[in-house]
């Protein structure tokens, strides 16, 4: 049936039109014949390029170490990452602020929800304000400080992280509230789930440094990080990271003026 309408619209076109007809039928045959083989072309060469990376899986067991630690705590919240063993990291700092990845810590029910995130260099984070009342957020710490000073319900202020390295946040008028952004020299990174499960996807195979940061867990072999590891698609699964517990040690942190919090807060600070 098929064969028969596409000999019936080929005599058609050569007896309505004659031979400008013909020539019409076959260019338009030519050219949808080239889009079919474009489309296969296109799919044949970017299938080979996804199957080169894998997903780079593995597992963080955080153990409770002998004194210092204290308090409920799981295997949430470590973040890995990976760099190439060889060659530069993958830095984003020269991008323009357009292309810059873009993340969010909310402020509500006070809290930073994330508690912990985990950011590319040169990432932008935004800070919004959700709750009814006024927030603070600060850090005096390694991997960036920056003071948004005091805002109110609605209002959000953002912050560039230019360098890597592990930033402490808090809001200067509650001092039950912290978060940590971990920001890191590669886009290879991810953070545990409460089983300590991970998954890292997009790795292209190769050699890597494997470095690990949890909030109170220390490597149970510090010395064996960041560790070697050699990628492939038939060896894409890490040997489990097993951290010890080192304590709360964000539990007693200071206000921005490096003091103790005022424990007397006015109505609009809630
Ligand atoms: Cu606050």
């Amino acid at each position: 049936m098929y064969y028969y309408r596409r000999v019936s619209s080929f005599f058609d076109e050569v007896f309505s039109r004659g031979w400008r007809g013909l020539r019409g039928w076959a260019a338009c045959r030519a050219s949808k014949l080239f889009v079919v083989l474009m489309v296969v072309f296109f799919s044949l060469a970017v299938i080979p390029l996804r199957a080169q990376t894998v997903t780079v899986t593995g597992t963080v067991s955080l153990a409770r170490g002998s004194g210092a630690g204290t308090g409920k705590f799981d295997n949430s919240n470590a973040v890995i990452w990976l760099k190439p063993a060889a060659g530069p990291a993958n830095r984003h700092s020269g991008e323009s602020s357009s292309s810059r990845p873009r993340f969010k810590i909310l402020q509500q029910h006070k809290r930073f929800e994330p508690h912990v995130l985990a950011i590319p260099v040169g990432s932008v984070v935004d800070f919004p304000n959700l709750d009814p009342f006024f927030h603070n957020v600060f850090s005096l710490f390694n991997g960036k400080r920056f003071d948004l000073g005091l805002y109110e319900a609605g209002a959000s202020h953002s912050v560039t992280f230019d360098s890597p390295g592990i930033c402490y946040v808090f809001c200067n008028i509650h001092p039950e509230m912290s978060a940590a952004v971990v920001v890191v020299d590669s886009p290879h990174y991810a953070t545990s789930n409460q089983a300590g499960e991970f998954s890292i996807p997009n790795v292209p195979p190769g050699s890597y440094l494997v470095s690990v940061w949890h909030e109170r867990g220390k490597p149970e072999r510090p010395e064996d990080y960041p560790r070697e590891v050699m990628i492939s698609s038939s060896n894409a699964s890490l040997r489990t990271i097993r951290l010890v517990d080192a304590g709360e040690l964000l539990a007693n942190h200071k206000n921005k003026y490096g003091r103790d919090y005022d424990k007397s807060v006015t109505p609009i600070y809630k």
